[in-house]
């Protein structure tokens, strides 16, 4: 057995693996594309800085969050919504660059969904110990679409479950350059993020940064 952690066995090509029937992970599909990824998201911070969103429980998240398009993701006392305004900039949301918006209709393509237009951009960090709590992805306006959720940075475990919080949940391990796509009968599925675990890894140091893309508004 090959047991070194530098194989390159899979000359560097990507894979598909399936999660459950609707999803599935593009193992290693953007792991070539780090330099242009990094300038994107920096670009991106620099217009809407990264920031913790409070809940309405009056909790602080753990994962900071920006995001571009016509529609971010709020969350404050009042509740979750999408909004066309950052709250913390009161500007427009950064545009959406042609290079995400490629990347996510490519990988929605390779899912088996065609023409995939998406509004929001939502761009999550999590340092150590961070983590995202079992949810629904439930405030956008088209289910129909799928989820595209890219992975860069430290490793980490997504939870998979079902349409009943209390389902048994898959753990899915996620890379930097992993795409997970999940739309048809497991778009309403609950999903989280375990606590990240101390790592380092060139992207972003400590971090793990997700980017996820919906179709909002
Ligand atoms: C992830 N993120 O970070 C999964 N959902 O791998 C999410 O499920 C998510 O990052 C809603 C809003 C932001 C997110
Ligand atoms: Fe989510």
């Amino acid at each position: 057995m090959n047991l070194d952690l530098f194989d390159l066995s899979n000359n560097g090509e990507s894979w598909t693996e399936t999660i459950c029937d609707d999803a599935i992970v593009l193992r290693q599909y953007l792991a070539s594309r780090s330099d242009e990824l990094l300038a994107t998201i920096k670009a991106i911070e620099a217009k809407a800085p990264f920031r913790h969103m409070k809940t309405a429980g009056g909790f602080t998240m753990s994962a900071a969050l920006t995001g571009c398009g016509d529609y971010g993701w709020v969350s404050d006392r009042r509740g979750y919504r999408y909004s066309k305004t950052d709250p913390l900039t009161e500007q427009p949301w950064p545009d959406m660059p042609e290079i995400l918006r490629e990347i996510a209709r490519e990988c929605a393509l390779k899912a088996g969904y065609s023409d995939y237009q998406p509004d929001a951009c939502l761009i999550n960090r999590y340092v150590p110990g961070a983590k995202m709590s079992l949810h629904q992805d439930k405030d956008e306006q088209d289910f129909t679409a799928p989820i595209v959720s890219i992975s860069l940075g430290v490793p980490a475990t997504f939870l998979f479950g079902g349409l009943q919080r209390s389902d048994k949940t898959i753990k899915v391990p996620v890379m930097h350059g992993d795409v997970v796509v999940w739309g048809g009968t497991s778009r309403m599925f609950f999903h989280g993020v375990s606590a990240i675990k101390s790592a380092y890894h060139p992207f972003w140091g400590e971090s793990r940064i997700n980017i996820t893309f919906r179709v909002a508004g």
